[in-house]
């Protein structure tokens, strides 16, 4: 799709011209465009033959931790790569053009921080920390090689994970907390390249919904959340997201 055949709807500009408090929910599909595989993709080469919600469970990393952490040093070489794409810088000027901007990330790959962005709430985690539930260290992973066997925690010689929510897991209180309050408050409820399909994360833009914020989905493709949005823009997050800001400017 060429940039000018996208036109961004005069009730987004409008309803984000007049909030007072906007949320930015993103998934997969706003890195998209800076390289990092999408979860829904097949997964690129080796790892074709893993689903990822079978790898990012607690299970893998019981039953076979070698090949589950190799996927994650695979994912870290692979992220450690990109850089941010106009989707995310737009994100930054969003946020000086509006009282209030809280980008919750469904994303582990820390591209919105790296672009510059301040309020980042990281629902999912961090895919550069390593954790470690024995002792609660969380160190900042520096070699993304495959390993030959998992490493192990610094202070209590027990084997690290990665600091990210795996299925099945509770998401960390302070991100709930931080992400729950911000869609409670919100005007105007953004989700970006995200496939709505893992919760609770998917269930924030229904909050938002109940509460009366208006909803704005920005997707390449439907999902569950295109049939109840105000606004549907069909098209990638890292043209329309600038042609946004352009037009609040
Ligand atoms: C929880 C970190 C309480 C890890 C992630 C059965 C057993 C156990 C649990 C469950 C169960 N059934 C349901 C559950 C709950 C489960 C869940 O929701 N499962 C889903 C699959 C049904 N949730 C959990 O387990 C959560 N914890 O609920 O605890 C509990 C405990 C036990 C039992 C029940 C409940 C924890 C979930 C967190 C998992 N961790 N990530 C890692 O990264 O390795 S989730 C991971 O997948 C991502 O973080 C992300 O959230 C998700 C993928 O979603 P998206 O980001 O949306 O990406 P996706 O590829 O799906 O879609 C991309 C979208 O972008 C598409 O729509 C595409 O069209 C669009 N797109 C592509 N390109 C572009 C674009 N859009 C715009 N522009 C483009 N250029
Ligand atoms: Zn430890």
């Amino acid at each position: 799709m060429s940039d000018t055949t996208i036109d961004v709807p005069t009730a987004a500009i409008d309803a984000l011209r007049q909030a007072t408090s906007i949320v930015a929910m993103t998934g997969a599909g706003v890195s998209a465009e800076s390289g990092v595989p999408t979860f829904r993709d097949a997964q690129t080469g080796l790892w074709s033959q893993y689903k990822p919600e079978a790898l990012a469970t607690p299970d893998a990393f019981v039953q076979d931790p070698l090949t589950a952490w190799n996927w994650y040093q695979w994912r870290r070489e692979l992220v450690a790569a990109t850089t941010p794409n106009p989707g995310h810088v737009a994100l930054c000027a969003l946020a000086e053009l509006t009282p209030a901007l809280q980008i919750i990330t469904q994303n582990v790959d820390g591209l919105h921080t790296s672009a510059g962005s301040e309020s980042v709430v990281e629902f999912h985690g961090n895919l550069f920390i390593d954790q470690c539930d024995h002792c609660g260290t969380r160190e900042q992973a520096t070699a993304y090689e495959p390993l030959t066997t998992p490493p192990l925690c610094s202070a209590c010689a027990q084997v690290l994970r990665p600091g990210v929510v795996l299925f099945g897991e509770l998401i960390p209180e302070a991100a709930l907390r931080s992400a729950v309050a911000a869609t409670e408050q919100c005007d105007v409820f953004l989700s970006i390249g995200t496939s709505s399909l893992v919760y609770p994360a998917a269930g924030l833009a229904q909050t938002a919904l109940t509460r009366g914020a208006t909803l704005i989905e920005i997707n390449t493709e439907e999902t569950p959340l295109s049939s109840v949005a105000d606004v549907v823009i069909r098209a990638p997050s890292a043209n329309v997201l600038p042609k946004l800001v352009a037009a609040l400017q």
